[in-house]
């Protein structure tokens, strides 16, 4: 079982690293869901941190695509310098990290966090993309699209020195699950780099547990834990509607509660962050209830 105690959720609310404005709403909306009640109904002890300070776009300012197509990067690189310490500061202090997006660049952040603290650490990263652009092969220039890139160490120098460890993970123990929309860059690095990648066409052939125990043995062995990085479109739009990037053909409700069942049975998980929840696009909390549903099963929920 896993050996999960003591949960500080960090909130995010933060949403330049993506084309579509809204996700800054996500961490309120997650909130608003029930997610602290849900942890400590888990027997969690819980600490809702102050809303991290995040930095805004000026509030009518165009994203200007610069030559290196980088849309925002001041802000995103600041706000990842932040999120960097916040982490790093919640792991010093014995605690799990649950951050709450915003959207994916502030994946760059955490794992900047926890980089320092696990000398190796293991990563699963759930998307319906594989976020592995770099200025050179991004089409949007969109830097939510770039940060599993940029903690892998390619890309602009600005992203990849956040936190000062570069790169912050190895391509060997990180694992990608859910995709089903890559560019054409991407695919080429995941075969140049050898990341294994579970596209929907090999759940849907291999079945969802032999999926995570494959990913299990990618991400934890050898490593010093695993990051689980949830982005909420990795789950089917019929699920989960408010989110700005949405691809049809996508998890379904069990398969990612078991893979998340799975990952906290394996007791191998040290730091979590659900990204890209947009209740702008959302109807009812939909999708920010599924976050927070998710969150519990990663976390210890079970049925019985
Ligand atoms: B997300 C995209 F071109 N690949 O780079 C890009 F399709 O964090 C989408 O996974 C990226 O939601 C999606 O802009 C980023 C596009
Ligand atoms: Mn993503
Ligand atoms: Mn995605
Ligand atoms: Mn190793």
């Amino acid at each position: 079982m896993s050996a999960v105690k003591d949960i500080s959720v960090l909130c995010v609310p933060f949403d330049l690293g993506a084309g579509r404005k809204g996700v800054r709403l996500g961490p309120h909306a997650i909130l608003q869901a029930g997610l602290e009640r849900r942890l400590r109904g888990l027997g969690l002890q819980v600490e809702v941190l102050q809303p991290f300070p995040v930095p805004q776009a000026g509030i009518s300012e165009p994203a200007v695509r610069t030559e290196e197509a980088l849309l925002h990067l001041d802000e995103v690189a600041g706000l990842n310098e932040l999120l960097a310490q916040a982490v790093w500061g919640i792991l010093g202090r014995g605690r799990f990290p649950l951050v709450l997006g915003g959207d994916h660049s502030i994946a760059i952040g955490t794992l900047a966090g926890i980089a320092p603290h696990l000398k190796n650490p293991g990563v699963i990263w759930f998307d319906a993309h594989s976020d592995l652009n770099t200025p050179e092969t991004s089409p949007s220039g969109n830097i939510h699209g770039m940060s599993l890139a940029a903690a892998l160490g390619l890309g602009h120098d600005r992203l990849v020195r956040i936190g000062g460890i570069t790169p912050k993970i190895k391509p060997e123990h990180t694992v990608i699950i859910g995709a089903r929309s890559l560019d054409p860059g991407e695919k080429e690095r995941i075969r140049s780099l050898g990341i294994r990648c579970f596209t929907m066409h090999e759940i849907d052939r291999m079945g969802i547990s032999r999926v995570m125990e494959e990913a299990l043995h990618i991400a934890g062995a050898g490593t010093d834990g695993i990051h689980v990085s949830f982005d909420i479109d990795s789950m089917d739009p019929g699920e989960a509607p408010g989110t700005g990037t949405p691809v049809r053909g996508g998890l379904s409700y069990r398969e990612a509660h078991c893979a998340l069942e799975m990952l906290s049975e394996s007791g191998l998980v040290r730091s979590a962050e659900v990204v890209e929840v947009n209740p702008v696009l959302d109807t009812d909390n939909k999708t920010a209830r599924l976050a927070a549903e998710l969150m519990g099963s990663l976390l210890g929920q079970r049925i019985l």
